[in-house]
């Protein structure tokens, strides 16, 4: 009943068909909605936007609208997929207990490739994430807002996490000693790349911050990357994070919140660098170049960092379908980390 009173703001409509949940994002609800309209069903994804995480949320719908209109002007070869204006102009809208809803085309035909991808499927998911970030590569990074502050700032999360660790609040900390051991073991590689940022070897660009293999819509017949989704985190920031991000969804062998023991499968990691590259070889430094894999690294530690706090601090930040997924994530996570890092130090 909700969704179709949030639909109402949006479209004027002859008969509700109906809602259902749809995706699997750790942190925003989405809906896939279908009505009829002068005897045609229509079908758009409704979505409530989680303003705990994004405290701001009309801040992060102006960054989404700055790099949608930059991304449709250019010569960006995929399809932008931009927010709707509901009937009073405006691209949010409330309901009755303060959230805040939008709504997104629904693009048929199209599917989301899960982390057991193939190398042609993580190439071209790699081609689409290295085409945004070349098609924003002039576009001005200080223009945007950082609708959540620090969001890569490894030593302020690691603070967080030695602040949760000591308050305790969950009463885990004393049944996950090796989890935290092994954070603390990662400690020297965020380091190494907080130095470097330090440094001013990474230019500050426009960044995804979410460029995971659930990220990108492919095209069910062809199988070619059509769109990079998800903007709300578009910020500026280094081009580490978005490589990594894609090493570290798209080339392991199981989810990250999956049990087993996990494994890089190294025909992925070439495939992502082969699809990344062509599109911004040409523009990275030698710098970044250099550091694609530590950003690997790093990132996919950080998670487990980010995992970890969430865990201790008692499931706070992230959605859990059960007790211990918390947990599970963290350790998926450190394992992939000291895989990568084992190719970092060859
Ligand atoms: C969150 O909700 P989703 O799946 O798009 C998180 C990402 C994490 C990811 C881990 C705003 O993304 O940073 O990498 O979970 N988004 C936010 O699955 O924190
Ligand atoms: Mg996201």
């Amino acid at each position: 009943m909700q969704t179709e009173l949030l639909a109402r703001c949006f479209f004027r409509f002859d008969r509700w068909i109906g809602a259902a949940a749809f995706g699997s994002g750790n942190i925003n609800d989405t809906w896939r909605i279908e009505f009829e309209k002068n005897g045609v069903i229509e079908v758009w994804l409704l979505q409530r936007l989680n303003h705990r995480v994004f405290r701001d949320p009309a801040a992060v719908m102006r960054n989404i609208q700055l790099v949608c209109e930059h991304l449709a002007e250019g010569d960006y070869p995929f399809t932008v997929v931009a927010p709707v204006a509901a009937l009073d102009g405006r691209f949010l809208q409330n309901d009755k207990e303060g959230n805040y809803w939008r709504v997104f085309p629904f693009l048929e035909n199209t599917f989301t490739p899960g982390n057991l991808t193939n190398a042609e499927i993580a190439y071209e998911g790699a081609r689409a994430y290295g085409a945004f970030a070349r098609a924003l590569r002039n576009f001005p990074a200080a223009s945007l807002e950082e609708t959540i502050p620090g969001f890569h700032d490894t030593d302020r999360r690691w603070e967080t996490f030695l602040k949760v660790l000591e308050e305790n609040p969950s009463g885990r900390a004393d049944t996950s000693k090796a989890e935290i051991a092994a954070m603390f073991a990662a400690k020297p590689l965020f380091d190494r790349i907080s130095h470097l940022k330090q440094s001013g070897a990474l230019p500050q660009r426009v960044t995804h911050n979410d460029t995971k293999a659930g990220n990108v819509l492919f095209d069910s017949n062809t199988r070619k990357a059509l769109a990079v989704i998800d903007l709300d985190t578009v910020m500026p920031g280094t081009i580490l994070s978005d490589f990594g991000d894609m090493v570290r969804t798209f080339a392991p062998d199981r989810p990250e919140d999956d049990p087993g023991s996990v494994t890089l499968r190294s025909d992925i990691l070439e495939a992502l660098q082969r699809g990344f590259l062509e599109q911004t070889g040409d523009f990275l430094t030698s710098s970044e170049k250099e550091n694609l894999l530590p950003g690997a690294a790093w990132i996919t530690g950080e998670q487990a960092l980010r995992f970890l706090t969430d865990w201790l601090a008692g499931d706070t930040y992230y959605k859990i379908r059960y007790p211990e997924h918390n947990l599970v994530r963290t350790r998926n996570q450190l394992a992939l980390f000291r895989e990568i890092l084992g190719i970092v130090e060859g």
